[in-house]
């Protein structure tokens, strides 16, 4: 592994927190290794007090658990684990959305609609009545079709999943017994399957894992993205910046982290509200920071900067000039509060799910949203006041970026060129081979992987071979950091045919130079996003998603979510390059069923590169086989 490309963001954030005698996630990270060799196989179980049982598939040592349970079926069954957990947080964020869409539409909750181009859209694809109809009416019937989801005791197919996923492969998911009813259920289901003395078959485990997969897909991502962009919009192309430079010595800066714009919408409403007391704190204005999803979510909606992603979050704070934290759900380190207490800063739970020693609670919920948000920004501003005049470390990096590239986004910058057709430029730019194919770069960044740059390298390699790179979550803010959402990335990296379309397409969308050749498309539930425009293409060019040349890559997979996003692209024959290694290797034939024999089921693979080039050329590969089976 190349071990000389650290970031130069990165390096710099190490250097501040060292200078400051801040113990990092890597120093953590070296303690704690090597890390344990039975967990990274997923040969150990701890399902039950017999246990826990480990199996060293290499050595001469015990081959089944002490109940007889093999390793297939244990490193399937934790697998599947893996999978329920990711699925849960989505579903979780999603049910969230929705119960606060419903709130609102009956007035107990202060938000309003404002994505009415997506409530009209979603009306006509679930059969609802809008002639002469209020916008809300209209809202409130897609609410009870979304809540029936959740509430069904039937076996029916889910409504999302049977309204929003394409025919062709529902036909396929439903001949594997794929097809959900209620999502809550199927959780309990795969729960209870999974506990001591159910479910032992590997092949029986591996297709609840992709049934798990299908229903973070269909209800976790893409039931939540479509409310809530109908409650706060849906994404246009704007220009934002990106990496720990976006902090202002002068101002309030105040970081919104997590995952769900229900409460980083309010915080920005409020720090518009209250921009007065700022400047009467001696503040130059609330400046308003994204970080992970949450961020991306802000970006996307509206422009605002992306201060770090995951891997950074403590890094940041250790620049002593952000005056607040505030999270909702997922990805929060608890190790935040700790570094948060040596500057003073205000590292604020929100969310009663998410407690956090020594971080300050302000309870937040959509009834009392106005309230808690202005509670809130007070806090950020009652920190800058403490903080004013102390000296801070920023290091001066960022980079421009393009942000809010919804699929409606595109489709509308793609009607300048055809206004009848507009899917048609892309089409031909694919069949000529002027855009090669497409990579969906998704997930999270990992302190495993910073140190040879996983994600940037990675990327370039594809975009010098002409793949157009799609990207959401924390690779979204490696690529915006990196400076590979901007036009000059598109001269400097991309082969001449992407960036021939991409010069097309900077000019009809109006910008100085060509598109950039990273199109940030959100936060990780906004995968579903990725998965509109590639089902989108395929209906145009009348063949199955997995047949596009297309892949997902997930370079610096961490959180569960990530595993259960990369099943529900499996589940489209959508093949998917991975890496660290999903915890499988300690069983040979779920490792051969996912790698090779999956193709049979949904024609996809998985497939586990730990270098950028080497993963950049499997894909690259994986998409010429793509391209020749569709005779281009
Ligand atoms: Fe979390 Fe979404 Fe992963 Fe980043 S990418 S570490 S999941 S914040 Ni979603
Ligand atoms: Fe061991 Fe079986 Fe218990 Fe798991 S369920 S801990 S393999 S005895």
């Amino acid at each position: 592994m190349d071990n000389t490309i650290l970031p130069v963001i990165e390096t710099a954030l190490l250097k501040v927190a060292h200078d400051k005698g801040f113990a990092t996630a890597r120093d953590r990270l070296e303690v704690m290794s090597p890390q344990c060799g039975f967990g990274e196989l997923g040969t150990c179980c701890r399902i039950c007090y017999m246990g826990p049982c480990r199996i060293d598939p290499f050595g001469n040592g015990p081959k089944t658990g002490v109940c007889g349970l093999t390793p297939d079926a244990m490193v399937a069954r934790n697998l599947l684990r893996d999978t329920v957990g990711g699925t849960a947080s989505h579903v979780g964020h999603a049910r969230h959305v929705l119960l606060t869409l419903r709130d609102a539409l009956n007035g107990k909750a202060p938000y309003q609609v404002k994505g009415v181009s997506k409530a009209l859209a979603l009306a006509r694809t679930f059969g609802v009545p809008t002639e002469g109809r209020d916008v809300n009416d209209i809202c409130r019937d897609l609410v009870n079709i979304a809540l029936e989801d959740f509430g069904r005791q039937d076996e029916l197919p889910n409504n999302w999943l049977s309204k929003r996923a394409p025919a062709a492969e529902q036909a396929l998911w439903s001949d594997l017994g794929l097809m959900y009813s209620n999502p809550h259920n199927e959780i309990e289901t795969a729960m209870h399957a999974t506990s001591m003395g159910n479910d032992a078959d590997p092949v029986s485990l591996m297709l609840r894992v992709l049934k798990m997969s299908l229903i973070d897909g269909w209800t976790g991502l893409t039931l939540c993205v479509d409310l809530q962009d109908i409650l706060f919009g849906v994404p246009e192309i704007a220009v934002t910046e990106a990496a720990v430079g976006v902090l202002e010595e002068n101002s309030v800066n105040l970081a919104a982290h997590g995952h769900n714009p229900v409460l980083s919408e309010k915080i920005l409403e409020w720090a518009e509200k209250l921009e007065g007391e700022a400047l009467a704190a001696g503040a130059e204005r609330i400046n308003v920071v994204g970080v992970c999803c949450t961020g991306n979510e802000l970006s996307m909606r509206h422009g605002v900067k992306l201060a770090a992603h995951n891997s950074q979050t403590e890094l940041i704070l250790a620049t002593g000039a952000v005056d607040a934290m505030v999270v909702d759900i997922q990805c929060i380190w608890p190790q935040l509060a700790q570094v948060a207490k040596c500057f003073d800063t205000a590292f604020i739970t929100t969310d009663a799910m998410v407690r956090i020693p020594d971080a300050r609670h302000i309870p937040f919920e959509p009834h009392h949203a106005d309230e808690s948000a202005r509670q809130i920004v007070q806090a950020a501003i009652d920190a800058f006041r403490r903080r004013r005049g102390k000296p801070v470390d920023i290091p001066q990096h960022k980079s421009t970026a393009v942000a809010g590239l919804s699929v409606e986004a595109i489709i509308d910058l793609l009607s300048k060129l055809d206004a009848e057709d507009p899917l048609k430029p892309v089409l031909d730019n694919v069949a000529n081979g002027n855009i090669f194919g497409f990579v969906g770069v998704v997930g999270c960044s990992s302190i495993k992987f910073r140190d040879n740059a996983m994600t940037e390298e990675m990327v370039k390699h594809l975009l010098r071979q002409n793949v157009l790179v799609l990207t959401t979550g924390c690779t979204a803010h490696i690529c915006a950091q990196d400076g590979l959402m901007t036009s000059e990335a598109t001269y400097r990296y991309c082969g001449d045919g992407l960036k021939a379309v991409l010069e097309v397409l900077g000019k009809a969308a109006g910008l100085d130079g060509p598109l950039p050749p990273v199109w940030h498309m959100g936060a990780c539930v906004d995968n579903s996003r990725i998965v509109d425009l590639m089902v989108a293409l395929a209906e145009r060019l009348g063949v199955k998603v997995g047949q596009l040349p297309a892949v997902g890559s997930a370079p610096e997979l961490v959180q569960e979510k990530a595993v259960s996003i990369g099943g529900s692209f499996l589940a489209l024959g959508v093949s998917c390059h991975i890496a660290p290694a999903p915890r499988i290797l300690g069983g040979p034939m779920v490792t051969k069923l996912l790698t090779e024999d999956l193709q049979e089921l949904t024609g996809a693979v998985v497939r586990v590169e730990l270098e950028p080039k080497g993963a950049a050329d499997w894909m690259v590969a994986h998409i010429a086989e793509k391209r020749a089976a569709l005779g281009i």
